[in-house]
């Protein structure tokens, strides 16, 4: 079924599974993820229930940043495949009642795409202005390290970057570059994509006013970006009924809402960072990382849930390939496993909004821990930790912080069955297994009616058959409370009551429960919640 056959707001009630494709499922032993892969796993995602797919960047691409680096928006990496295979794909997804959302990334392209390389080759080629080029670089930074500006001999000038060196900001000022992206999408939608999730889409426009402030300041949600949502709605989108979803650091509540109001035609929904910031320390690097405190994830979470209550929408994430493992992050990937995933799931997945999965999520994978340097492959993290060398910071204290915050904790391959390497490759895997495969891994989860898989199988049920999940109110239950995550949900004279214990000790209910039917979990009414207990009741 096209989408255009569906209700205009059927992302509402779908559930997303993102796939990191280099990561998934490797058919030709090479070591890396391939499509022929991810069509060999497609009914493992049927079975779980989803009903979209978003597949992290296969375009062709030097992989300076894992393919968040495009050098063709228009064809596969061979890493990954060919075309017919990416399209056979698409028509594999839709035979089995599923969509597929494909990864957008032109707020930059990579510097060995044809339009920068003829950009980049004079001043006055048809398409020196694509990019942002300047006579002089100040002290503007970019995100992974180093500076802003990077300079090119044959043009005597500098380019703009906000990731790597090899990721030069497109120039959206210009009206051939944004034709340009939206024929480009118009192309994936004739091949039968349903929909695009965008990569830092809230960065494209660039304010030069406030460049003293930083690169940040500058660039996040600049002054152009709404008109050019509008304008690449009115050129791709409208009218398809298709799924959308900004990627927008720094964006507020109140930006949110104006992104994602019907009635402005920008994007269905956005994902935010807050909630995942609540581990940082303000104004230090992501990586020199504190402790979270519950209620302030709960009044965090409660202010967009309330924020976007009567207008607009948001996604609900605890996990995607530039975040760290939850149950490693924020609950106890030991002997509270299987309970404490069930408890993250469920608080997630019962509020409104449209929640992802990460790959592996499903079975509760953990961080990787890798207790080496050396066996860090993200530009980021290994850019971050060579300043940190530089600086003199010990190493253990470098590696510390690389376990829990670095990228490569949800990158590591997915873990399939108990075989060597997790039967994700019959190769060397370009990125270590995690060692705890021969007891995480989809086959023994398919197995095993009580394990995460089931759970989330269960979850995304719930939010199916319930309208309640979809469109109820949302109010949070004793907010200060340290250690219990709850909530109640109303629509219609009904209630449903989401509770979890957040915590690897037995906690009491500070109220009594009203009685009904438990849709999810192991419920308590009143008295005491096991470590990690977590249910829903519908009264
Ligand atoms: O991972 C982050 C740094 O810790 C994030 O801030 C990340 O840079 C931000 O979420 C933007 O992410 C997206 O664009 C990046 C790419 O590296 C990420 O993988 C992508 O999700 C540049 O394309």
């Amino acid at each position: 079924m096209s989408t255009r056959d569906l209700p205009a707001d059927w992302f509402k009630s779908a559930v997303v599974y993102q796939i990191y494709p280099r990561s998934f499922a490797d058919s030709n032993g090479d070591g890396y993820g391939d499509v022929p892969g991810i069509i060999s796993k497609l009914d493992y995602l049927k079975t779980l229930g989803v009903d979209v797919i978003w597949l992290s960047p296969i375009y062709k691409s030097p992989q300076d940043d894992n393919g968040y680096d495009i050098s063709d928006y228009q064809d596969i990496d061979p890493m990954f495949g060919t075309l017919a295979q990416t399209e056979q794909l698409f028509a594999e997804v839709h035979a089995r009642g599923m969509k597929i959302v494909m990864d957008l990334v032109v707020n930059h392209s990579s510097d060995e795409h044809e339009w920068f390389v003829e950009s980049a080759s004079s001043k006055d080629n048809p398409k020196h202005d694509w990019y942002i080029w300047s006579d002089t670089a100040d002290d503007l930074y970019a995100y992974f390290g180093g500076g802003a500006w990077e300079w090119v001999e044959a043009r005597q000038q500098y380019y703009f970057h906000q990731f790597t060196r090899k990721q030069p900001d497109l120039n959206w000022e210009n009206d051939d570059v944004r034709a340009a992206v939206y024929k480009m999408m118009n192309w994936w939608l004739e091949r039968g994509v349903d929909g695009f999730r965008m990569d830092v889409i809230n960065l494209i426009s660039k304010d030069w006013s406030k460049r003293d402030q930083g690169t940040w300041q500058m660039c996040q949600n600049g002054p152009r970006v709404h008109e050019w949502l509008q304008e690449m709605n009115r050129e791709v989108l409208r009218g398809k009924n298709l799924i959308t979803v900004g990627e927008m650091p720094g964006a507020s509540v109140e930006l949110a809402r104006d992104y994602t109001n019907p009635e402005r035609h920008e994007l269905n929904m956005v994902f935010t960072f807050e909630h995942m910031d609540l581990d940082g320390t303000v104004g230090r690097s992501k990586f020199d990382y504190s402790k979270m405190h519950l209620p302030d994830l709960k009044a965090n979470l409660n202010k967009w849930q309330k924020g976007l209550e009567d207008l607009g929408w948001n996604s609900l994430y605890w996990n995607n390939h530039d975040q760290p493992r939850i149950l490693s992050r924020w609950g106890n990937d030991g002997m509270h496993r299987v309970a404490s995933a069930k408890a993250l799931g469920t608080v997630l997945h019962l509020m409104r909004g449209t929640p992802y999965i990460y790959q592996g999520e499903e079975l509760g994978m953990t961080n990787a821990y890798f207790t080496e340097l050396e066996q860090y492959q993200d530009v980021e993290s290994v850019n971050w930790a060579a300043d940190m060398v530089a600086e003199g910071r010990p190493l253990d204290r470098i590696l510390d912080s690389l376990q829990v915050k670095g990228r490569d904790n949800a990158r590591t391959p997915m873990l399939w069955n108990d075989s060597e390497n997790a039967g994700f490759t019959s190769g060397k895997p370009w990125l270590k297994v995690n060692d705890n495969y021969t007891e995480i891994n989809a086959e023994a989860a398919l197995a095993d009616k009580g394990s995460v898989f089931w759970h989330y199988r269960d979850l995304i049920e719930l939010r199916h058959h319930h309208d309640i999940v979809v469109n109820g109110t949302f109010d949070l239950l004793w907010p200060e409370h340290e250690h219990i995550f709850a909530y109640q949900r109303k629509l219609d004279g009904k209630t449903l009551t989401v509770v979890a214990n957040f915590s690897d000790h037995t906690v009491s209910l500070p109220s009594n429960l009203s009685p009904g039917e438990v849709v999810i979990g192991t419920a308590t009414l009143s008295g005491d919640l096991s470590p990690w207990q977590s249910f829903a009741i519908l009264s």
